[in-house]
């Protein structure tokens, strides 16, 4: 594979040399060529940005030097990656893809972006991806440019000593990773998991893919794959015979919101069975079995251009295990494609769940009325 990288700032490659790209090239399996665009200037001052056109902060990248660059370094049909913070997300799927490629030309911009001009030409004649490695804003375009490379080169077959190590990585599961460990057993009063010294790799097995799935619902319910409910179960949406069950854990559920909000009229704990059943068609709602309990549900419908979500319930026994988190990840991926955020309230007094609702992105907005308050979070 040729990686070709277009920047003004040709030495942030440097580390290239050193790096596992550097060994790749070593071993044949890559062929690295660093460009200084302003060898594509001819002003004495070889100058390579201009005012926005329409106004506005900072400056533009001149489409000029690119335009001579990338007729130069980029071949029909080869791939031009543009990393800018507007580009789709980059992710271990795209690195394969990527990894297929023979050609990769880097243009790494600067200042607030290159004119679109220069993508919409290339476009003409080459693959051009606009890719961001994350939802935060870099100066330009190169430390991108490095993390794609490295997550590319290292699935090129023959690059990483074994292939098998790639196989039960982060992302390639879909899942994170399970904690690790090495010796000693013990560290500083610090002891490794039993099962790990157990030698029974069945058992390990398990308890790592139950890690992966827990930490993936604590820290990334985005990436849960449907069907992996934190601790098992199954997740589908309710039917009429869930009713009775239903009404059961919403009893359960709302006397502890009872508790942390004394004197708040709490709506769960004031309709009959009968208003449940009424509601239950008017509204999306998932429950949660587990070896056939009903253990969970939630509840959303569209309020405007927001999805209103609602009766979020893990029985008393389980709470606790990222169950109501995967629910609220699980809600909220069923949203219709147009709803613009999602909105949810809860006891101004029930600071466990206002907590949980903090860590998955939804901020404070007010009171709705005395003791309830209303958290909002935009659609990603
Ligand atoms: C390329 C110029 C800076 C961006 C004004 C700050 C990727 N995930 C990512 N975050 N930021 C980038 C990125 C930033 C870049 C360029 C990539 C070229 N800038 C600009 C727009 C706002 N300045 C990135 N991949």
């Amino acid at each position: 594979m040729r990686l070709d990288y277009v920047t003004i700032f040709p030495d942030y490659f440097s580390p290239l040399e050193l790096s596992l790209a550097g060994k790749a090239r070593d071993k044949g399996l890559l062929e690295l060529h660093v460009h200084d665009l302003r060898r594509w200037t001819h002003d004495r001052h070889h100058t390579v940005d201009d005012t926005p056109y329409g106004g506005g902060a900072g400056m533009v990248m001149r489409p000029e030097p690119w335009g001579e660059a990338l007729d130069e370094l980029l071949p029909d049909g080869a791939t031009l990656v543009v990393p800018t913070p507007s580009g789709t997300p980059f992710t271990q799927a795209v690195a394969r893809e990527l990894a297929g490629r023979e050609r990769l030309v880097f243009a790494c911009g600067r200042y607030e972006g290159i004119d679109q001009r220069v993508l919409d030409h290339a476009a003409g004649r080459a693959e051009v991806r606009e890719i961001s490695v994350g939802d935060y804003v870099l100066n330009g375009g190169e430390a991108a440019a490095l993390a794609i490379t490295e997550a590319v080169a290292r699935l090129l077959p023959g690059f990483m000593g074994n292939a098998e190590s790639l196989v039960e990585e982060s992302h390639e599961d879909g899942l994170l990773e399970y904690p690790v460990y090495t010796k000693p057993a013990s560290w500083r009063g610090l002891d490794v998991p039993d099962v790990l010294l157990s030698g029974d790799h069945a058992r390990v097995a398990d308890w790592r893919r139950a890690e992966a799935v827990r930490r993936t619902a604590e820290r990334r319910p985005d990436l849960m794959p449907p069907s992996a409910v934190p601790g098992g179960g199954e997740l589908r949406p309710v039917v009429p015979a869930d009713a009775g069950e239903l009404f059961t854990l919403q009893l359960a559920c709302w006397v502890q919101e009872m508790h942390d909000n004394p004197g708040v009229e709490i709506p769960a704990l004031n309709e009959t069975y009968d208003d449940l059943r009424a509601w239950l068609p008017e509204w999306t709602v998932l429950v949660l079995r587990r070896e056939g309990r009903l253990i969970g549900a939630a509840r959303a419908r569209r309020e405007g251009d927001a999805w209103d979500i609602g009766r979020l319930m893990v029985v008393p026994d389980l709470q606790g295990q990222g169950l109501g988190r995967f629910l609220l990840a699980e809600i909220e991926r069923v949203a219709p494609d147009d709803v613009a955020s999602y909105s949810l309230f809860t006891g101004a007094g029930s600071l466990r769940n206002q907590r949980m609702y903090k860590r998955a992105g939804y901020r404070l907005r007010g009171e709705l009325e005395p003791g309830v308050v209303v958290l909002t979070k935009p659609r990603r």
